[in-house]
């Protein structure tokens, strides 16, 4: 196994109590995938034996971004739809008329598998080049056994490709496919039905849902969970985000790992999440895309203690972003988060909603995903506006190329 040290930065670990988990002058040992000494590089151990040595001239290194909610693997975009958007036509409205998730359903249905893995890969690699080291990736516009595992499959052959852990969620139950118009009933139970198959293939981590009024009722998404409990997989929501319709309590019920978007959440919502301890995953660019004004309850989740994580849905429909970077900006300026709340809402607070116990901080233990930065203070990570500060990633103790 290599020894590699890394000296000499400015250590932000998002671990301990004080601002950031600051460590000036600190050092780093990776001992294989793993970190497993952090500390100010005066205290490192005389004569400690090292493989390799990088003296990283006072750079800020943080845990490596962690994007825990995208919808990656698609066909087509939606800038059409953008434009009726902008012309006065809301996103509910277009979907009703079936286009909205539909029409990238019919898209991705067309594509062959070669086509969205090269779509999703190129995709993938702009995240990576902002620092993501782990990213989930949500199922969701096949809408069949069959397409919904072709991009479940292409998902985890991404995890296989980059340098990068993917996690993947089978999130079926998104929209009702044109095939079940009217039977949105039939739709759940083939979904449950063909579950247990993508389980036993190995492409579901957890699974998740879109409980809205244009999408599935709490009884249709308890249906979802049941079938995922039976099967011993996590589940997670999209909760709350056009109208209030109880979906966190829901999940609470079944111990979701997070309930997301969360925009309409009630108070009764916030104290089921606090009690079953689930994650808040905070959306902005889907806030901003879809103009939205009506802001989540910031000040509750914080009163229950809620862990906030942000991501950044990447969609083509509602949040078509590259950039996790702006999404901790607009965190802060939408969502009136600390650069600190924001940065460990991508890192630490992420892993915890994708239920990853081995990454997130740099301590001993965690896996050596880290990134490397040209800025002078952490806070610049939610401060730039389209400026791209990271310079070299680290993967699993192995330097990859950003
Ligand atoms: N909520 C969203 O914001 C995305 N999915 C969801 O359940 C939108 C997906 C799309 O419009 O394609
Ligand atoms: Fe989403």
């Amino acid at each position: 196994m290599t020894t590699t040290l890394w000296r000499n930065a400015r250590l932000t670990t998002l671990s301990g109590a004080s601002p950031w988990g600051l460590i000036e002058q600190g050092a780093l040992v990776v001992e294989g995938e793993r970190i497993s000494w952090v500390g100010p590089e005066s205290q490192i151990r005389a004569g400690i034996a090292v493989d390799q040595e990088h003296d990283l001239a006072g750079a800020v290194v943080t845990p490596g971004l962690i994007d825990c909610h995208t919808h990656l693997v698609y066909g087509g975009d939606r800038s059409h739809e953008f434009e009726l958007r902008l012309g006065g036509a809301s996103y509910e409205q277009i979907a009703r008329a079936g286009g909205g998730i539909r029409s990238t359903v019919a898209a991705t249905r067309a594509a062959g598998e070669q086509t969205l893995f090269e779509a999703a890969r190129k995709r993938a690699r702009a995240l990576m080049s902002e620092g993501v080291t782990t990213l989930e990736i949500k199922s969701g516009y096949g809408l069949s056994a069959e397409h919904e595992a072709r991009c479940l499959s292409v998902a985890r052959k991404l995890g296989h490709e980059l340098d990068l852990t993917v996690r993947t969620t089978c999130l079926s139950a998104h929209a009702l496919p044109p095939e079940f118009e009217g039977r949105s009933d039939d739709y759940i139970d083939a979904v449950c039905a063909w579950l247990p198959e993508l389980e036993a293939r190995r492409l579901v981590d957890a699974v998740d849902a879109f409980c809205d009024r244009i999408a599935f009722s709490v009884a249709q998404t308890r249906r979802v969970f049941e079938a995922a409990r039976g099967l011993g997989l996590p589940v997670k929501l999209h909760a709350e985000q056009l109208s209030a319709q109880g979906g966190a309590r829901l999940a609470a019920e079944f111990g979701a790992l997070s309930c997301d978007h969360l925009e309409h959440l009630s108070e009764d919502g916030v104290r089921a999440m606090a009690q079953a301890g689930s994650v808040a995953v905070l959306l902005p660019g889907a806030f901003y895309f879809l103009r939205e004004t009506r802001l989540p309850p910031i000040a509750s989740l914080r009163a229950a203690g809620i862990p906030i994580a942000i991501a950044t849905d990447h969609n083509p429909g509602t949040s078509p972003t590259l950039s996790p970077l702006l999404m901790l900006n607009m965190a802060c300026t939408l969502f009136g988060l600390t650069p600190e709340e924001a940065v460990r809402g991508m890192t630490v607070t992420a892993a915890r909603a994708l239920g990853l116990a081995d990454r997130g901080t740099l301590s001993p233990g965690h896996r050596a995903d880290f990134a490397i930065w040209d800025i002078d203070h952490p806070t610049e990570l939610a401060y730039w506006i389209g400026h791209r500060p990271c310079r070299r990633v680290v993967f699993g103790g192995r330097e990859r190329s950003v």
